[in-house]
């Protein structure tokens, strides 16, 4: 049976809308609540998610196209969706010739042999009323996940949505719900693995298992059927807005999770009525964190957002959240290619717009002479190398600053401005920027007072090699006071560091080079390394900020200065 999908209503007075991008293509089987076309009103650029399924036999628009509201976009045949999701609904949504509807009554009997195939392949899965839960899809990109910590135990009775792992992928540790009821019969990942997935994990025998299992496989293609009799009042919204289970892994060929590798930065996993409301109040429903089984996220999870996001702002913390500009369709000059961000680089790109909308910045610059400091640095470099590390300007300057914070402690300190209070840290953690082919990444050095320059010129080594094969824990990245960004070893004069929040200040470290410098009457080659000193004017005042760098400078033009 055809079907036409028609581009939807899309608000007040909003006629028609460019398509943006179509992410379909002929061929393609799609579900209900997929993304079929990105599409840009005078508003904002929105997904526009298919509320039937079926095969894609059609597409009347392309890239670039304007739409009116009611205009056909695609035509699917629906015969292909039917063993995922029967569409009783979709002949009214998608005025679908009461002939053809007639048919498709007469399409009943097979249709239910086909569910009762399925549910009896579902059974033999959940053998026995054994049910082998799959780790869930965690976001887009992620294929595996360090198994952190196991929660349950052979034995244990759990109850649908109780956490059953601790997972931890690049910078999240988050848990994992089952989505059933049962006894752990098995447990098949032990912590400290490493899991994928679909993997099966937890193996349970399920309570009322086989009643149960035969209930929801055959329940919702029959009571489509007869729902579709009915002539249900219930709204679309109202059963959208049920929160979904975790999906499944399988080997169907258009699974839910294919789907998504096709189209890896289009899909928030909410259903559309959920988007729908997140679109009306001005979310993006990209920034929402789902608390909802597999991350799904519900108009729960938007409002809170919303109300987390009104605070902040009302509390003057910053302007994050400030919708977008819509962008212009850049592939109207030219060819253009779209691509996920990394974790790390939608964490870093979030953490650093905070910081610089929240943070008054002021940048120092200045110049240490380490003409003398370079001699040292050759002269033991090889005893810090027997011990496995490499004396390099970082280090040193690790241990230099570690002794600036105990004597300018405003330096070591955050700021409570819901409190209004500062908070003074009587421990001296030092963070390093490491560039890493993921993106930036700062391992803390805890405790750098209490280390030496070689102890910490193994450890920064060692953060550095982690960093970038991509093994540094959270614990390793957090707690710092004060961060170092060295781009020295790369070039550059001077830049000016973001403060990494909730610290107050960041030294920038750019390359030394020797230049004249006019000394005892005379113009003398020095090797001079520029610095540039970031700081929070909230707390740290320019006169403070200019001393704090001199202290630096002069540390490292003579090191003896700290030990005094
Ligand atoms: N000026 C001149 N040379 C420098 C230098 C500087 N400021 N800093 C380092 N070098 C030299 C080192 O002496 C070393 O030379 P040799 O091999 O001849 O001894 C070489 O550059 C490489 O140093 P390194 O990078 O191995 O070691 P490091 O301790 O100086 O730096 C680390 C470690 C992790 C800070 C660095 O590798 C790194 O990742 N830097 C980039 C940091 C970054 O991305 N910051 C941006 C943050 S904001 O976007």
């Amino acid at each position: 049976m055809a079907i036409e999908f028609k581009l939807p209503e899309l608000g007040e007075n909003i006629e028609t809308a460019q398509i943006v991008k179509v992410i379909v293509s002929e061929g393609d089987v799609i579900k209900e609540d997929d993304i079929i076309l990105e599409i840009e009103t005078d508003k904002a650029t929105v997904e526009v998610p298919s509320d039937v399924g079926g095969k894609v036999s059609k597409m009347h628009v392309k890239d670039g196209d304007t739409a009116k509201v009611g205009q056909i976009i695609l035509t699917l045949e629906a015969g292909d969706a039917k063993e995922e999701k029967p569409e009783p609904k979709e002949e009214k949504k998608h005025e679908v010739k009461k002939e053809e509807a007639k048919k498709e009554d007469k399409k009943e009997e097979p249709k239910k042999e086909e569910t009762k195939k399925e549910s009896s392949k579902q059974k033999q899965k959940a053998e026995g009323g054994i049910y082998e839960f799959k780790l869930p899809e965690l976001g887009e990109n992620i294929e595996s996940a360090d198994v952190t910590a196991v929660l349950v135990k052979v034995g244990d009775q759990i109850n649908e949505d109780d956490p059953v792992l601790e997972i931890e992928t690049d910078k999240a540790t988050v848990e994992v719900p089952i989505d059933k009821s049962g006894k752990v019969k098995e447990v098949k990942i032990k912590e400290g693995q490493k899991a994928k997935i679909g993997e099966t994990v937890i193996v349970i025998e399920l309570t009322d298992s086989v009643s149960e299992e035969e209930e929801s496989l055959t329940e919702p293609e029959e009571k489509a059927v007869e729902e579709k009799k009915e002539e249900k009042t219930e709204t679309k919204e109202e059963t959208d807005t049920k929160p979904l289970s975790i999906p499944q892994i399988s080997d169907s060929t258009h699974s839910a999770r294919q789907f998504k590798k096709e189209l890896p930065d289009k899909i928030a996993p909410a259903s559309p009525s959920v988007r729908r409301f997140s679109r009306e109040i001005g979310i993006n429903i990209h920034q929402v964190r789902g608390t909802g089984p597999g991350g799904r996220i519900s108009v729960e999870d938007v409002k809170v957002f919303a109300k987390n996001l009104n605070e902040k702002i009302s509390k003057g913390k910053g302007t994050i959240g400030v919708s977008a500009e819509p962008l212009p369709d850049f592939s109207k000059w030219g060819k253009i290619q779209r691509e996920e961000m990394s974790n790390i680089r939608k964490i870093t790109a979030e953490h650093l717009s905070y910081a610089w909308s929240v943070i008054p910045h002021v940048t120092q610059f200045d110049k240490a002479d380490i003409t003398e400091l370079e001699k040292l640095r050759k002269q033991y470099s090889k005893e810090v190398d027997a011990a496995g590390g490499k004396l390099t300007v970082t280090a040193i300057l690790v241990k230099i600053i570690a002794e600036a914070l105990k004597k300018f402690p405003q330096f070591n300190c955050s700021i409570d401005m819901d409190k209004k209070e500062i908070i003074y840290k009587k421990y001296y953690n030092v963070g390093i920027a490491v560039d890493t082919d993921r993106g930036l990444l700062v391992p803390v050095i805890k405790d750098a007072d209490k280390k030496n320059v070689t102890e910490i010129s193994v450890e920064l080594g060692e953060l550095a090699a982690k960093a970038r094969d991509k093994k540094l824990s959270l614990d390793e990245m957090q707690g710092g006071n004060f961060s170092i960004s060295n781009l020295g070893g790369i070039g550059g004069t001077y830049f000016t560091p973001i403060v990494n929040s909730p610290e107050v200040a960041i030294l920038g470290v750019s390359r030394g080079n020797y230049e004249p410098v006019y000394k005892d009457g005379e113009f003398v080659p020095r090797l001079m390394l520029p610095l540039s000193l970031s700081y929070d004017h909230r707390i740290i005042d320019g006169a403070d900020a200019i001393r704090f760098l001199r202290w630096v400078v002069e540390s490292l033009e003579n090191p003896f200065r700290m030990l005094l």
